[in-house]
């Protein structure tokens, strides 16, 4: 028993709120890893001057498939084979899926307007889409057909006229099925054989095909480095880091369903994370039993343990209360309430990506199903990032159109303001139109 003691405690740390256990922990490292930066920006470099055989020859060398301009694009034929190679129930789940993420998405829409005053005046804001937009999806283990929809959906439901998608191939050229899938189901119009950084300045420089407006979508370092340093010439969604959960629960939570939602969370990264805020010790003894337990009957089982040894932590607090200000100190990316009344807390809880209520939410639903986006904040970001919406497809125009009396009413204050600025051409603007003997000026 001692034993299982010693081994519950080296696998997630227990300590109290507040404390200097619980500052360090809170305190948030940032991205930036110089020495991939500097790779990074070699790689954009080359790809921009060079072109199209350097972002074949980084194909070549970090994913080892040989690519030509015949199969860099895939092609109607390929998707068409996808579909015959993936499972009809999958293909079933997934539509369904895409269904509610696009049922959501439509509910964020909001028009333009145009709002015509009293005295002739309109003025409005045109929301309309991006023009092109590319839709980065990582290769291999963490090629997520889900995180295909949850990109392509709503830059679709936006109204985005040409989506592109960026993914790595497989040694053999090779793309994962549901991954090609996934895109057509969303409407994805061209995919592209090519990954890593150099995708992405092919993306943003247009090297192979015509340059993109934003970039969106998950990625690793490389890719998120990469992301930054384009931004300016394109658009980015965010710095997505390793993903985080951290869980509000009380002494009535099931330990169960707590140690489940935790290690569904660390299952996906070594640098993932996972937290518990509680002001019960006992569900905290309990929560740890049963992570072992769940743990070793699951596969991945080696990224759990090191997930939850580097970034696992258990918080004891006085009360529910103070569990919202942790929770709104650490800003996680998705944020589970497992307590009596959950909706009772959500009024204090200020900073997450995603808040998930009551023992049937947990994060798969809205990982997979529910409809709301799981490409969330990361990394505290929450405090100003906002999930991936309808809006990061979008863009605003302003309108204005005064009227003859508007502009003679507002015409000294613009004045005033143009000559507290130095600013007389400005100035001369208006005063041309208000003086009826100028050439130019209307009745
Ligand atoms: N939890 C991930 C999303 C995901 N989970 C995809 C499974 N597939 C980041 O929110
Ligand atoms: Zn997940």
């Amino acid at each position: 028993m001692g034993n299982l003691n010693d081994q519950e405690d080296r696998l997630v740390r227990t300590f109290a709120y507040p404390s200097a256990e619980a500052e360090a922990f809170l305190a948030k490292k940032g991205l930036d890893d110089q020495d991939v930066a500097a790779r990074v920006q070699e790689v954009i470099e080359r790809v921009r001057t060079e072109g199209v055989p350097a972002l074949f020859a980084y194909t070549e060398r970090f994913d080892g498939a040989r690519i030509t301009e015949e199969n860099f694009r895939v092609s109607a034929e390929a998707i068409a084979e996808a579909y015959q190679q993936v499972d009809p129930e999958v293909l079933a789940a997934l539509r369904r899926a895409a269904e509610n993420i696009r049922r959501f998405h439509e509910k964020q829409m909001r028009p333009s307007w145009l709002e015509p005053e009293a005295d002739g005046t309109i003025l409005g804001q045109l929301i309309r889409p991006l023009e092109r937009v590319g839709i980065y999806v990582p290769g291999g283990l963490a090629s997520y057909p889900s995180s295909v929809l949850m990109n392509a959906i709503p830059a679709k439901v936006a109204g985005v006229p040409q989506i592109v998608m960026a993914t790595p191939p497989g040694k053999d050229g090779s793309i994962n099925p549901y991954t090609l899938v996934a895109a057509a189901e969303a409407g994805v119009d061209e995919i592209y054989r090519m990954g890593g950084a150099q995708a992405v300045a092919a993306l943003a420089h247009g090297v192979g095909l015509p340059a993109v407006d934003k970039i969106t979508g998950p990625g690793n370092i490389y890719v998120t480095l990469a992301k930054k340093q384009v931004y300016g010439t394109v658009d980015i969604d965010m710095l997505a880091g390793p993903s985080e959960i951290l869980v509000i629960a009380d002494e009535n939570a099931s330990s169960d369903y707590v140690a489940a939602d935790f290690l569904s969370q660390v299952e996906h990264d070594v640098r993932a994370a996972a937290v518990l805020v509680t002001p019960s010790a006992a569900l905290a003894t309990a929560v740890k039993k049963a992570i072992l337990e769940q743990m070793s009957r699951l596969p991945r089982r080696e990224i759990m343990e090191q997930a939850l040894r580097d970034n696992g932590a258990i918080i004891i607090v006085d009360s529910l209360l103070t569990a919202c200000e942790v929770a709104n100190r650490f800003a996680p990316e998705h944020l589970e309430v497992l307590t009596d009344e959950p909706f009772q807390w959500l009024g204090s809880l200020q900073q997450a990506g995603a808040i998930f209520l009551g023992p049937y939410s947990p994060e798969p639903v809205g990982d997979y199903y529910a409809g709301p986006n799981h490409v969330l904040p990361t990394g505290g970001t929450a405090r100003f990032y906002s999930p991936l919406n309808i809006d990061t497809f979008m863009k605003k125009t302003s309108v204005i159109a005064y009227s003859r009396a508007r502009f003679v009413q507002a015409a000294p204050d613009i004045l005033a303001l143009a000559q507290t600025e130095g600013l007389d051409a400005h100035a001369h603007a208006i005063a041309l139109r208000l003086s009826p003997t100028e050439k130019g000026s209307q009745p």
